[in-house]
Formats: structure tokens, sequence, C-alpha cells
């Protein structure tokens, strides 16, 4: 029968399309990278407005590959972040390495538009969900083979992240909050994640010196926005960040 046939080449060709391994090459990258990258394309925040005038997306996401870095992370949410699902698409369509959504994913319908939109990873915000969103999510996620970061700010919040199986955290040096910086935020809870888990220092990353701390610490990657977006020259300030 055609109709029997059909639906077996219809769910492979599903099941082709959810996963290709795609998370666990992902926690390898970043497990092996000591210390990698994930560049940013932001057009404003919340905390500073505008970043940048010009906004020349796809150009920049491919500098940032260009100069090597693991991941990209693009702003799609529309009113702080003056973001657009449209530039992670294109992204998604013009560079080889993996693509976040950074948004403030909070219903399931996000994270099939991501990865409708070709995103290799979300990002789930433990302070914005239940724990038990937080591990519907991420059962969703692993469904569609996206790798999630589970981003946490406190002690308390890892906890919550460790507990609903996340298996990669990223930690916000920014508190949501008050928009208060501080890099120790990261140092102080690297120890408390174990090593076969991808530990990502998120925010106010600027400078050589905070590079050479957190690669001190054993970080395994770091995720910049607002330095490199203001960089003239991508490729020069990752290479500088890099050595
Ligand atoms: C980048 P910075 O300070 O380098 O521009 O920060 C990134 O960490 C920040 O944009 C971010 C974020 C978020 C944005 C971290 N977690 C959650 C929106 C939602």
């Amino acid at each position: 029968m055609i109709l029997d046939d059909l639906v077996e080449s219809t769910k492979k060709r599903i099941a082709d399309e959810k996963s290709n391994n795609n998370i666990q090459e992902i926690i390898d990258k970043f497990l092996k990278s000591k210390m990698g990258f994930i560049g940013e394309v932001k057009h404003a925040s919340p905390s500073k407005g505008e970043i940048v005038k010009d906004f020349p997306y796809i150009q920049i996401a491919k500098e940032y590959s260009n100069a090597g870095i693991d991941a990209i992370s693009v702003l799609t949410e529309p009113t702080y972040f003056q973001g657009k699902l449209e530039y992670l698409s294109d992204i998604a369509k013009n560079v080889d390495v993996p693509v976040l959504r950074k948004d403030f994913v909070i219903d399931p319908y996000m994270i099939y538009q991501a990865k409708f939109a070709g995103a290799k990873i979300i990002l789930l915000i433990v302070s914005i969900l239940t724990p038990e969103k937080l591990k519907q999510f991420q059962n969703l996620a692993n469904e569609l083979d996206l790798a999630a970061i589970v981003e946490v700010h406190s002690t308390e919040e890892l906890q919550i992240a460790l507990d609903s199986g996340a298996r990669i955290i990223g930690v916000n040096n920014r508190n949501l909050k008050d928009f208060t910086v501080d890099l120790n935020n990261s140092l102080k809870l690297r120890p408390l994640v174990p090593s076969q888990i991808p530990f990502i220092a998120e925010s106010g990353i600027k400078t050589v010196e905070d590079i050479k701390l957190l690669k001190a610490a054993n970080i395994n990657e770091v995720l910049i926005g607002e330095t490199f977006m203001k960089a003239e020259d991508k490729s020069l300030i990752i290479r500088e960040f890099k050595e």
C-alpha cells in the first residue's frame, strides 16, 4: 500500500531532520576548547541601549566564523535587544559554525521555531522557568537534537539546573535584575560543575586580563557580545584574546 510506504518514508525523513548527533558534537567541541569563544550578534541591550549604529549582521557572523570561534549567539528578542528570528535564519544559512538562539524561552513553540530557523543551540534561563518547565524544555530540546545551555546566576539556580539534567551550563556574570556585572560569579561557580559538563562564562568580558583569569579557572567557553560588537576589527580582537 502506498500509504504504508508513505508513513515509513516520512518517519525516516523526520528522524533524519530531527537528529544528527548535534548535541554530542557541541558538547565535545566545548569540552575540548581550553578556552573557546562564542561571539554574540547583538544590536542593542536593556543595559546599554543601542550598542552599534551599523548592524551588518551576516557580515559580523562571517567575521566571527572566519576568526575561528566555536559558536555564534544571535539575539532574537525584539523589544529590548532589537533582535529578530530572521537574523538567526540568515546567519545559519551563511556560516558553518553552530548558531545559538538567544532569547527568553518561555514556550515550547520558541524551541520549534529555533530548530526550524536553523539554530543548533538554545538558551534556557533558570530564573524565568519553573523546574518543571526547565525539565520539559530540555526534553524537547533533546528530542529535536538541539543543545540547551542552561543559564544560571547563583549557587541555588545552579543546583536547580544540575538537578534538571542540564548538559551545558552557562553562568551569567550579569545580574538580570539590576544589570551589575561580576566575573567572580563564574569563578565562584566553576568548581561546582562536574568536568563532563561544559562551563560557559557569559557577559561583561572586556579585556585580555579577564580572559586570563577565566582561562586559569578552567572555563571551557566565554560568551562575548558588546566587546566584540564594538571592536572595529573582530578577527584582531579574537586573535588577541586567543593568545
Ligand atoms: C553577552 P556582553 O556583556 O558580552 O555583551 O554579554 C551575553 O552574555 C548577554 O547578552 C546575555 C544575555 C543573556 C542576553 C547573557 N545572557 C540572556 C539576553 C538574555
